[in-house]
């Protein structure tokens, strides 16, 4: 698929700090060293429905960190996959009477406006979920000559031959080697944590014959009026859901890649599951790090296409809203920490840049480069983007107050650049 475009980023003087960032596997901060190649997969929309704040705090969350990288001397590789076809967009297509790829088409095409209006940098790879069915068939029959998965006979309206992974197979695999995946590394959740999660987010613990509760769907045979690929040897159908990142991830990127990423939503089953699939795969784990945005609410709820409390990026860019100011709001809260959006605080990220654009002209080059220290220190310590926020706020502040003697074009062009460039910020 074709991604979207990405603004040119305005070259800094001097370089950032390694980042160090809060692993979930690992339960800590830790310092993230990518030797000068970074590779980054962050989880993408199923596209049913318009993008939300959630969505758009999680993709500028993880693009904080491609810029941080691409500034402290790094190449970044970074692929995302659309969820092009599952049951939600299925079963929304059905409901508003449309066929199921016009509107994951409508819907992706919005997302990609939404993201060049947020300065939101392009993946290098974008991949749908359809165009990956060729790489999973084989990926799947290999699993299940290992006897890591297995085929499930017909019960009640299921017909035979759903093909599940085997959790407890897989994390007996090599008991030997410390990077082994087993039920629990990603999430370090245990079983009884796990069961309702599981059910919660696509997973059907209460499938009769599958040999653990646990155990995700790789392959799901033809049913009447679903969509279906060439199967090979798994016999007609589609995928189910972690593989779909798990191959496209492997395909697209090094083994193990850095930080695999997405919303707090995907830790457990997605992520644990991606995981197992790839270990499973090759005896390499997927990613080093696994690092997660918190969730946006509104009015008291986790905003969400199935809730429907949603504020849409589109609706605000539609009714005139500058995408930068959207984007400040985004940038106020750390994160990994839950919130809840409000329209105080869009107003609120519009008096912030209309002052940081009336400072701009009254800059000194020392404040300049003392602000671009500040920001690249706050994003160097996991990402701290209201910190980095902060640091821009006191430099304007100051700019505003005592007008620099020695202003001119070069420092203003620096201070710019500077919240462009890491912020993904224009002024
Ligand atoms: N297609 C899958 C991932 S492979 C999926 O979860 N799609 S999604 O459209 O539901 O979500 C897209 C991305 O936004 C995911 O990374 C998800 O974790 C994140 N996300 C979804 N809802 C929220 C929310 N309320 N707050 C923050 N992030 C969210
Ligand atoms: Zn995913």
């Amino acid at each position: 698929m074709i991604a979207w475009k990405s603004s040119p980023l305005p070259v800094l003087p001097g370089t950032s700090p390694d980042v160090a960032l809060y692993d979930t596997a690992l339960h800590r901060t830790v310092p993230v060293r990518p030797g000068g190649e970074a590779s980054l997969y962050v989880c993408g929309i199923t596209p049913y429905d318009a993008t939300h704040m959630g969505h758009a705090s999680t993709y500028v969350a993880f693009d904080l960190l491609n810029r941080q990288w691409r500034d402290s001397g790094n190449s970044v590789r970074y692929v995302q996959n659309v969820t092009d076809v599952d049951d939600p967009l299925l079963e929304r297509a059905t409901a508003r009477g449309l066929d199921w790829r016009a509107l994951a088409q409508e819907q992706t095409q919005l997302f990609r406006d939404d993201m060049e209006a947020l300065n939101v940098l392009a993946p290098d790879h974008y991949i749908g979920a359809v165009e990956s069915i060729e790489w999973i068939v084989p990926v799947v029959e290999d699993l299940l000559r290992r006897g890591l998965a297995y085929r499930v006979p017909a019960a009640g309206s299921e017909p035979a031959g759903d093909v599940y992974f085997s959790v407890d197979a897989a994390s007996r695999l090599d008991p030997e080697d410390p990077d082994a995946w087993r039920l629990g590394s990603v999430s370090g959740l245990t079983a009884d944590q796990m069961l309702p999660l599981f059910a919660e987010r696509g997973g059907d613990p209460l499938r009769p014959g599958k040999r653990n509760a646990l155990d995700p769907l790789l392959w799901r045979v033809e049913r009447p009026g679903e969509p279906f690929w060439d199967g090979a040897s798994l016999g007609s159908g589609r995928p189910g859901w972690h593989i779909e990142c798990s191959v496209i991830a492997q395909r697209f990127l090094p083994a193990p890649f850095t930080v695999q990423a997405g919303g707090s939503d995907l830790v457990f089953p997605h992520h644990e599951m991606s995981a197992g699939h790839a270990y499973a795969c090759t005896g390499t784990p997927l990613a080093r790090h696994y690092a997660h945005a918190g969730m946006v609410g509104l009015d008291g709820a986790k905003m969400s296409k199935s809730l429907g409390n949603l504020v849409l990026v589109s609706s605000l860019r539609t009714s005139g809203t500058d995408p930068a100011a959207i984007r400040a709001v985004l940038l106020s809260h750390h994160y990994r920490t839950d919130w809840f959006w409000t329209g105080e605080q869009l107003t609120a990220a519009e008096q912030r840049l209309s002052r940081w654009r009336c400072a701009l002209p009254l800059t000194g080059y020392a404040q300049a480069e003392e602000m671009l220290a500040g920001v690249r220190a706050a994003l160097a310590r996991d990402l701290d983007a209201p910190a980095a926020l902060a640091a821009v706020d006191a430099w304007a502040a100051s700019a505003l107050e005592t007008p620099a003697e020695d202003r001119s074009d070069d420092a203003a062009v620096l201070a710019g650049s500077a919240v462009d460039s890491l912020l993904g910020i224009r002024l």
